[in-house]
């Protein structure tokens, strides 16, 4: 086993350390192991992207011998935190919430270890949080928290000089309560150390305000930076929407091929925060990289280890099938709504059984999906070598579809050319 205090240079050379406490008690307090904690509000019934990297912060952690703590915020997500947020929170009902904390608990089993000296806890704020009355918080929480002190950390001051939204009284309390966590944790828990995003930096200060002044006691905290691209954007998120870890909202194969399309410019970022993969294997694919990025083996490399990670080596077979698909790999062994998802941007037509049973000529199908204007262009495109279907190429203008070249349930993959592809349905 290595030494606990390990994980420091782990997370340097990794970039992971954004903000700390004092350094040389930092360093001192991690070489035994700490119980660590990073919470988790349940805005929503999965993790997705960006709560990704301090997951796997609390795992590295694990890995260097320390208990990680993971506190989903059954009470803070009916408040909402204000910390990077520019405008004011629409409340969840309380069913939302039940179900948001129940599948984010679920995922977190997933990525720690329940199990061995290092076993990693699940905590809900709402267990300790449920029990106070407004009057007890304010006199035994409250009272130590000076207002100009709260009113100078980022998450509200930011608010506050924006002339067209404010901040609500129930927002700017938001700091008390996971400071309170904090305070809490140490006390129940043991807890020393909280881990988060940089944008957590305040609500993490004044936890150990806190702690100091309810408990005497003297706690950490250290920050990781935000998940951004190099452009100053969000990652983990698409025009869609975000990326989530849960594969019925974002598939395996979408979630391959969002971290696959990953710029040169962030993808080496990308391989040190959110993947283990070691300092060798990375400085050969930061090598690689910088030579040969039209290869793109560290994006490759990325998409793999993430969905593997993510989705199970199933979960990154399907994937890969379905991107070779998309690179002219025979259309085989899909289902109609793997195919589907694959295909969701191209044309394409429908016909029905009755008319398929009696077999369509190829051309016609191509004419159908608008890949092809007219019958002479049709011809033209098989005459040239230009037509496939489930990209197999068809030499004979002739050729007529039948129930053998349908690919899964009801597609049929037509293709012109390198690229362009359409789908034929045949449905009742
Ligand atoms: C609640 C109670 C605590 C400690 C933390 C919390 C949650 C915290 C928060 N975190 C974000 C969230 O839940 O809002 N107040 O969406 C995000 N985190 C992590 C990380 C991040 C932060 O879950 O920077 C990105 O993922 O800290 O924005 O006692």
């Amino acid at each position: 086993m290595q030494n606990p205090c390990e994980i420091l240079s782990e997370l340097h050379w990794r970039g992971l350390i954004h903000q700390q406490t004092e350094a040389e008690g930092l360093r001192k307090l991690l070489e035994s192991p700490q119980f660590v904690y990073a919470g988790f509000d349940p805005t929503a019934s999965s993790l997705h992207c960006g709560s990704l990297l301090p997951l796997m912060m609390l795992r590295r952690f694990q890995q260097f011998g320390h208990c990680p703590i993971a506190l989903v915020g059954g009470a803070t997500g009916m408040i909402g935190d204000p910390s990077g947020k520019s405008e004011e929170r629409v409340l969840l009902s309380s069913e939302t919430l039940q179900a948001n904390v129940e599948g984010m608990q679920q995922q977190m089993r997933q990525f720690l270890d329940f199990s061995g000296p290092q076993a990693a806890t699940l905590v809900n704020n709402y267990d300790w949080m449920r029990d106070w009355s407004y009057i007890d918080f304010l006199r035994d929480v409250g009272k130590n928290f000076p207002v100009n002190v709260m009113l100078a950390k980022d998450s509200v001051r930011s608010r506050l000089e924006r002339q067209d939204s404010g901040i609500s009284y129930t927002e700017f309390s938001y700091m008390l309560l996971q400071a309170y966590d904090f305070a809490h944790l140490h006390q129940s828990h043991k807890c020393t150390l909280q881990i988060g995003g940089s944008d957590q930096w305040g609500n993490i200060t004044a936890g150990i305000d806190l702690a100091r002044r309810m408990y005497g006691a003297q706690l950490h905290g250290l920050t990781c930076p935000l998940l951004l691209t190099s452009d100053g954007r969000k990652m983990g998120k698409t025009e869609g929407g975000a990326i989530w870890l849960d594969a019925k909202r974002t598939s395996p194969f979408a979630f391959y091929q969002y971290w696959f399309n990953t710029e040169d410019a962030d993808v080496l970022m990308c391989l040190r925060f959110l993947t283990e993969i070691g300092r060798e294997e990375y400085q050969a694919l930061e090598e690689t990289a910088q030579a040969e990025p039209h290869l793109r083996a560290a994006q490759k490399r990325l998409a793999s280890w993430l969905t593997e990670f993510v989705h199970g080596a199933v979960g990154l077979q399907t994937a890969i099938r379905a991107s070779e698909v998309l690179f002219g790999a025979e259309v085989k062994d899909l289902s109609d709504h793997e195919l589907l998802e694959i295909f969701d941007d191209v044309p394409s037509c429908q016909i029905s059984y009755d008319v398929f049973d009696l077999g369509v000529p190829i051309i016609e199908a191509f004419l159908q999906t608008g890949l092809v204007k007219s019958k002479t262009e049709g011809r033209r495109l098989v005459d040239s070598g230009g037509c496939y279907i489930n990209n197999l190429r068809i030499a004979d203008a002739e050729y007529c579809l039948t129930k053998k070249d349908l690919a899964s349930e009801s597609v049929i993959v037509l293709r012109s050319g390198k690229k362009k592809f359409a789908l034929m349905r045949v449905l009742n």
